[in-house]
């Protein structure tokens, strides 16, 4: 029998539509507004991040690729055989096709995206590819996630694939409680392969975040226009502009959305304005030295076994085990943020 295991995706998790609406009007009700980065991965948005990782001026995705490539013996061999592989935002699972192909007797493949559609055609299209793989799709906000689903085969232990410099989102105190959540959710023996672009030049880093074509502008501005298609709010598109600085002394790059004029934007009956060039905060993408991340690793339970990078220092990708997994009280307590 060759007939690709393909579970129907877990939804426990799935995000609520109510979330948004409630989210954005918390959002910008704050002195300094925001949307959270989550909301920028509708279908749309997937499609428009998918453009961006083709950017000539987009280095993380190319070079991220480039290091797993160059490595991936090494990279399979630490993971080693019988692994149960969870991929936190998995995308189209670009990165992941390659690793699967290298690591024997998988116990089974998890693919967490928050993108539904794009979940599920991609886990069909690997499932083609991977006829006897056990593909297990499971639809959540990746930093929700309580239990990771089981398969068939027990596996010999699990390992975190966390790709993209994504954990870059968080501000280093939530990296630190997402990635203990991941040292809980892996367990005894876990793993964890994770991507991470570095601190650099700062003419580099804003020319990925403000390209030639425009597309990351369309990318952000797109979440002002899935606000006015799901939640019926009339932000006028052509009065905000995407901005995506280098803030140095904090180490991350800031997209921004700059009202271009003083306007009133209306959303579920209530009004938000905003003065000429005030800003709506929608994503942080935070850079480390390969000290600062192995720092913040540790701190939420894991110590590095190996890392690589490419010749010219721009991004990591780093492979960890966990130390010590945190009992239940401490995941909860500690890992969600309720004390230091
Ligand atoms: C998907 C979060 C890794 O921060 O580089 C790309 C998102 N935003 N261009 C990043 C993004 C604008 C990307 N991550």
């Amino acid at each position: 029998m060759n007939d690709a295991i393909l579970f129907s995706p877990s939804i426990d998790h799935a995000p609520s539509p109510d979330g948004f609406l409630s989210e954005a009007i918390a959002g910008l009700s704050r002195p300094q507004k925001t949307l959270p980065c989550k909301f920028l991965y509708d279908e749309q948005g997937s499609k428009l991040f998918n453009e961006i990782c083709e950017l000539e001026e987009y280095y993380p995705t190319r070079t991220e690729n480039q290091i797993l490539r160059n490595n991936i013996t090494e990279i399979a061999g630490l993971i080693g055989w019988g692994c149960r592989l969870a991929e936190f935002g998995s995308g189209t699972s670009a990165k992941s096709r390659h690793l699967l192909t290298h690591l024997p007797y998988m116990s089974g493949y998890i693919p967490i995206d928050i993108s539904g559609p794009q979940l599920l055609e991609s886990a069909a299209r690997l499932a083609r590819e991977f006829p006897r793989l056990e593909i297990n799709p499971l639809e959540a906000d990746y930093s929700e996630i309580l239990e990771l689903p089981n398969t068939t085969r027990k596996p010999r232990r699990t390992v975190a694939f966390f790709p993209g410099s994504t954990i870059g989102n968080f501000e280093p105190h939530e990296a630190v409680a997402f990635l203990s959540n991941i040292a809980s959710l892996c367990g005894r023996d876990g793993g964890l392969l994770i991507g991470v672009d570095r601190k650099k030049e700062r003419r580099i880093l804003e020319c990925a975040y403000n390209d030639r074509k425009g597309v990351t502008a369309m990318f952000n501005l797109n979440l002002l226009a899935r606000a006015n298609r799901e939640l019926g709010a009339d932000f006028d598109l052509s009065s905000f502009r995407h901005r995506a600085p280098y803030n140095e002394s904090l180490g991350r790059i800031e997209m921004h959305l700059v009202s271009t004029r003083p306007q009133i934007v209306h959303l579920d009956s209530q009004e938000f304005s905003f003065h000429e060039g005030e800003y709506i905060t929608t994503e942080y993408s935070y850079k480390y030295t390969f000290q600062g991340f192995a720092g913040l690793a540790l701190r939420a339970g894991f110590e590095l076994v190996k890392s690589w990078e490419d010749r010219n220092h721009l991004f990591s990708v780093l492979f960890f085990r966990v130390r010590i997994p945190p009992t239940a009280f401490e995941r909860d307590f500690v890992g969600f943020g309720f004390s230091a």
